[in-house]
């Protein structure tokens, strides 16, 4: 009688150890099928689910709550966290839009690409610079995103686009470089991005605002599967201040054509002894808008023969030898234009230099 009652105690303990593990084993979808469950009983707003189960919201829909524009000293500061994040954000490239949608859509926007928060006073200035050419297309998209993304985080902020003049291999770095200066030439940023085109942000917790080490942002791209794709990887997106950006003799110049000079990026940063941050991977999520290899930005086939020697160069390569000439300056309504003659490898006027 009594092993029988001890037998069924033990039988019934370990039917209770298996449904346990089943339970945890199953966790995961099982949460899934609740919130999928629930969500069809949801009324529909403006959040829209997605695969993975986030919760992806527009990225216009917050900003219809910024309320009225205040005298300027009536303004309280900005809050420490902007109430207008709302975190994942819906990403598609709809084939219709046009700039002057994104204009329609963004009218606190100033000339030159210029906000800043009409009923606080915001505590970070931050300048976007974008290196381009040829790529007009992924550039309306990035700016319909980026624009009401850098406003739900209450910022002042600028946006320049660094045009590369003439049809010469393309130079990220430099141009990056040209950005720097033209942009702090217009004002005391104390945060600059350093933004490539056609990477649109995914998530509005990832702020624009600078750390206390230079700070890659794209950690997380859809093009690597979401993950960084090696621990010193710098590219894509990332932000410096001024400071940070001087300590390491800003980017190098030298970098002609595809490759590298992102290495060469973060490698400066800790020869200039910094430290890379970076968000979650959570937050620093980034959609690549698909493309091909530019015509005039073929790889670079020195690239790992420079990187070798970065650690011996970047004194003398870098903010303090970048030379070029502005051809142009506008101020679109989206954004400020900086169009600029880079030269080549032989120098800014290479056909016009004659030999002794
Ligand atoms: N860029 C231009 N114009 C060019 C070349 C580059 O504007 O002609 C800028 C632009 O901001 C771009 C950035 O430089 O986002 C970086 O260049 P990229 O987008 O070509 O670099 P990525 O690492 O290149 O994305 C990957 C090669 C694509 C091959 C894909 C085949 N599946
Ligand atoms: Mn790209």
């Amino acid at each position: 009688m009594f092993s029988l009652q001890s037998k069924w105690r033990y039988l019934i303990m370990l039917l209770g150890v298996q449904l346990v593990v089943m339970a945890i084993l199953s966790r995961e979808s099982y949460q899934k099928r609740v919130s999928y469950f629930f969500r069809i009983f949801r009324k529909p707003d403006s959040a829209t689910g997605n695969a993975d189960g986030r919760n992806q919201t527009d990225v216009y829909a917050n900003l219809s709550f910024l309320g009225p524009t205040l005298n300027k000293d009536d303004m309280p500061y900005c809050p420490k966290n902007s109430p207008l994040i709302g975190g994942p954000i819906h990403v598609t490239f709809p084939s219709k839009l046009t700039l002057a949608e994104v204009e329609r859509k963004n009218p606190l926007v100033i000339r030159g690409g210029r906000y800043r928060p009409p009923n606080c006073d915001p505590r970070h200035r931050t300048a976007i610079i974008i290196p381009h050419r040829n790529r007009e297309h992924h550039l309306k998209f990035l700016l319909y995103y980026l624009h009401p993304f850098l406003q739900r985080q209450q910022l002042n902020y600028g946006i320049y686009v660094i045009h590369q003049a003439g049809n010469y291999t393309f130079n990220r770095a430099k141009l990056m470089n040209v950005g720097f200066r033209e942009a702090m030439r217009e004002e005391d940023w104390d945060c600059l991005f350093y933004h490539d085109v056609d990477l649109i942000p995914e998530d509005d917790r990832n702020t624009y605002v600078c750390d206390n080490h230079p700070k890659h942002a794209a950690i997380a791209m859809d093009k690597f599967g979401y993950k960084l794709p090696y621990k010193m990887y710098f590219g894509g997106v990332s932000a410096l201040t001024p400071n940070q950006y001087l300590k390491m003799n800003g980017f190098p110049n030298n970098y002609w054509g595809w490759g590298g000079e992102d290495d060469d990026i973060g490698i400066r940063v800790s020869l200039g002894g910094m430290l890379i941050s970076r968000p979650s991977l959570k937050v620093g999520r980034y959609k690549m808008i698909k493309h091909k290899h530019d015509k005039g930005n073929e790889v670079n086939p020195k690239r790992f023969n420079m990187l070798a020697k970065t650690r011996h160069t970047w004194r003398d390569d870098g903010m303090n030898t970048v030379e070029y000439e502005i051809m142009s300056r506008d101020y679109q309504l989206l954004y400020t234009n900086i169009t600029v003659n880079i030269g080549t490898e032989a120098g800014l006027h290479p056909r016009k230099r004659t030999t002794i």
